[in-house]
This record gives C-alpha cells, sequence and structure tokens, in this order.
C-alpha cells in the first residue's frame, strides 16, 4: 500500500512537470512536441508482378499534430527505374500516430542476380529527430540462372552500381607476369606441403601452366609414380583487392586427391602471419566430391597458428568438373556474401568472429592453384585419372 501512494505521488509530480510550459526541468531539456523517430530497413523479395518494400518509421510517442516525412532513394546495386521505382516521395505521420510506412515497388525481371541494395534518406521540416535517417534496402532475387553458354554460366561484364576496377579474361598468349608471381616447389623449408602434407611440386613450366582458347589453365600432373606436379600463382604486391565484386568463371578438376582453390590472403602476411592476416576461400574443391564447392574464411589470433573458421558449401548435380560456373565475393565493409551462379551460399559478418578481430576490412592478394594429396582431400589412389586441371576463363572485380 506504502508503495502504491508512492507510486501516484511520483505521477502526479511528473503531470506537473510535464504540465508546465517553461524549460526548467533539471532534465535534460526536450523541445517541445519533438518527435522522435526510428527507421528501419526495407527488405524485400522480388515476386512475380510488383511487390512492396516496407519501410517502417516508429515514434516513440504519438505525435500532436500531423508531420510529413519526406524521403529520397538511391539505388545502390539496385537500379532505379529497372529494379524499383519510386526515388522520392513523402507520407504523413497523423495526429495521435506513432507509426507510418513507406511502401515502394519492387519491379519482378527475369534476370539471375545477387541481392540488390538501395538507400532510403527521411527528412522533415517538422519538430523530428531521426535516429539513423539513412538506411538500406535489400532486394531478394528469384530468378533462375539462364545465362549459360555452350561451356556454362556466365554472368554480365558490367553491373549498375560497380565500375569495373581491374580484370583478366586470358586473352593473351602467356601469363601477365606483372599480375601474378608463381610459387614453385613443395613450400620447403618454412612451409613444406604448403602447410596441409600437399604432394605437388609446382612448377612454372607450359606443362603445368598456360593460357588456352582465352583460358588460364592449371594442369596437375602425376609424372612417376608418387610425384606430382602442379602450379599456384599469386598476386601478392601486383594486384590487390578491398570491396567490391569479384566474378571468377572456372571449371574444376576432378579425382581422389584434387585439391583446386581460389582464394585470397590478407595483404599483411608478411608482417602478422597466418591466420591474423585473414584468409578468404572464394572457392575449395575436393576431387572425389567433385559436385561440391565450398566457401570458407580463416581467422585467427596473431602467432596462434590455428585459425578460426567459418564456411559453407553448395552443389551442383552435373559436377563442377562438366561446364563453367561463376563464383562471386560481394565484398562491403564489415560482410562478405559468396555466391554460385548468384546464389548465395555463405554470408560472414563482423559478428560471426566467435571472439576474435574481424580480418577482412582490409586488402587481400588472390590465390591460384591445383593442389595433390593434402590433409582434406587425401592422396590420389587408383582411380585417379591424370592430368587434371582447373580452367579459369575470367576474373572481373568491380568496385
Ligand atoms: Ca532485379
Ligand atoms: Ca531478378
Ligand atoms: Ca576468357
Amino acid at each position: 500500500m506504502k508503495s502504491t501512494i508512492l507510486k501516484l505521488a511520483l505521477f502526479s509530480i511528473l503531470i506537473l512537470s510535464f504540465g508546465c510550459g517553461d524549460n526548467n526541468s533539471t532534465t535534460e531539456p526536450t523541445p517541445a512536441n519533438l518527435v522522435e523517430l526510428t527507421l528501419q530497413e526495407g527488405r524485400a523479395f522480388e515476386q512475380a508482378g510488383n511487390s512492396t518494400m516496407l519501410f517502417e518509421i516508429f515514434s516513440q510517442s504519438a505525435a500532436e499534430e500531423a508531420i510529413t516525412l519526406n524521403y529520397t532513394i538511391e539505388g545502390m546495386t539496385a537500379e532505379p527505374g529497372v529494379d524499383f521505382m519510386e526515388t522520392s516521395g513523402s507520407v504523413v505521420l497523423e495526429a495521435g500516430a506513432s507509426r507510418v510506412n513507406i511502401e515502394i515497388t519492387v519491379i519482378d525481371d527475369d534476370v539471375n542476380e545477387v541481392d540488390e541494395k538501395l538507400s532510403l534518406t527521411l527528412s522533415s521540416n517538422g519538430n523530428v529527430s531521426i535516429e539513423k535517417p539513412t538506411v538500406i534496402g535489400i532486394i531478394k532475387d528469384n530468378d533462375d540462372p539462364t545465362n549459360f553458354d555452350a561451356e556454362g554460366y556466365q554472368t554480365p561484364s558490367s553491373y549498375y552500381g560497380y565500375d569495373i576496377s581491374w580484370q583478366d579474361e586470358f586473352d593473351g598468349e602467356s601469363l601477365n607476369t606483372e599480375t601474378y608471381n608463381f610459387e614453385l616447389g613443395d613450400g620447403c623449408p618454412n612451409l613444406c606441403g604448403w602447410g596441409n602434407q600437399e604432394l605437388e611440386w609446382y612448377t612454372d613450366e607450359e606443362k603445368n601452366i598456360f593460357l588456352e582458347d582465352g583460358k588460364l589453365v592449371i594442369r596437375a600432373l602425376k609424372e612417376g609414380d608418387s610425384n606430382f606436379t602442379s602450379a599456384r600463382i599469386q598476386t601478392k604486391g601486383k594486384q590487390s583487392f578491398q570491396f567490391g565484386r569479384i566474378d571468377i568463371r572456372a571449371k574444376l578438376p576432378k579425382g581422389q586427391g584434387l585439391w583446386p582453390a581460389i582464394w585470397m590472403l590478407g595483404n599483411n602476411i608478411d608482417e602478422v602471419g597466418w591466420p591474423a592476416c585473414g584468409e578468404v576461400d572464394i572457392m575449395e574443391l575436393v576431387g572425389h566430391e567433385p559436385n561440391l564447392a565450398h566457401g570458407t574464411a580463416h581467422w585467427g589470433a596473431q602467432g596462434s597458428g590455428r585459425s578460426t573458421f567459418k564456411g559453407s558449401s553448395i552443389g551442383d548435380v552435373d559436377g563442377f568438373d562438366s561446364q563453367f560456373h561463376v563464383f562471386s565475393l560481394v565484398w562491403e565493409p564489415n560482410q562478405l556474401v559468396w555466391y554460385m551462379d548468384e546464389t548465395a551460399f555463405f554470408t560472414l559478418g563482423i559478428n560471426d568472429m566467435q571472439g576474435e578481430q574481424y580480418r577482412f576490412n582490409a586488402p587481400f592478394f588472390m590465390i591460384f592453384n591445383v593442389a595433390v594429396g593434402g590433409q582434406w582431400p587425401g592422396s590420389p589412389d587408383a582411380t585417379t585419372v591424370f592430368p587434371q586441371q582447373m580452367e579459369i576463363d575470367y576474373v572481373r572485380y568491380f568496385k
């Protein structure tokens, strides 16, 4: 009973203090009638016919009078007039209301795409504060891959919202050594078996690495009972990647003991070592599972020698050796998304670090190799047919 009386007393004081017109209150002065708004991110799926992306706006307290809220929309990777309709407009938060929605028309198309983004910015001439006036809207694609040529899936050479930053179509006579370094041998003495008990000896010889028909070919050969040669190239010090979109069109080897990889390491590997430099495996495959491509990231503390990692896989019923697929990484601050033929199969964000530092907002270099043997695939056996090769049709880097 005592506490109820106290509450009633407090309640009266509160009413009194709100009732007073001046700002003599000891708490933080709040301008009269200020409406504090929260704007939520938008999300929509492409749908047959058009669909609606909803941006919900909440007010902490009901508005005393109607307030007009204006918005402008900019395409980021979603294109105005193609992927969505409205680029500006207004809505009214009615007197007494504490929420209002902005509805954007999402246009359906037949194009197989990655998730597309737009940004919405809210403003008002009214007495309004908006916690975060610009938010993102994400359009989820609903289309299946259709963009095939005789050799497999292919991606466009340009995208709305991106400029091409660098590309290699492998159309020349030989590998451009202004872009790539060869890594030779077996990794000894510092990283024997390249840290994974691999069996191959990497060369820069034409038998193991060459350009042909507009493709980079990395070919693994069996040379004697348990001798294998192959190739590994990387772009360290020559071509760097940091944010944007990377598309790599590749056809992969198969067979027990084969381990092709398209991957990246942090440019700072010589200073901080692995795994502190971060590792992004855009695509790995073990040849005894030729229908399964893997995307993985590794990270960890400097000097730990062991990585924390996370990844996922995506299948192809025909096998990745039968036709070309495009492996894409869409890389933004604090987030990486892995795609195969524009189907997302793994997302890594800054909240996935399990207590470790996020390493993926820094520049990385690219590595292409076909390993033979090693901890993950195991050794080749009598079923493995040599030679085996990874073919890369293009690498395109958009920013
Ligand atoms: Ca679209
Ligand atoms: Ca689409
Ligand atoms: Ca090509």
